[in-house]
């Protein structure tokens, strides 16, 4: 993990339904990297779990969430 944000950086994994294709992988985790404050994101096809990691005195855990969902998939909380 980079040391910056003055060591402020969370991770989380979210279950995410939806996705059905690597064309879906692509787009959340480039919708997620356009987002100011994050850092890394990865989305596993397979598992249903995009995992990012972030700002958090940048961007809020409901940001993340609530870009996924505007693309038309679902985050179980
Ligand atoms: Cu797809």
């Amino acid at each position: 993990m980079p040391d910056c944000c003055g060591g402020r950086m969370e991770s989380v994994t979210l279950s995410v339904s939806g996705m059905k294709c690597e064309g879906c992988v692509e787009r959340v985790v480039r919708s997620l990297k356009a987002l100011d404050g994050v850092h890394e994101a990865s989305a596993s096809l397979a598992d249903k779990k995009v995992s990012v990691s972030y700002d958090p005195g940048t961007v809020r855990r409901e940001d993340i969430e609530s870009t996924i969902e505007n693309l038309g998939y679902r985050v179980q909380r």
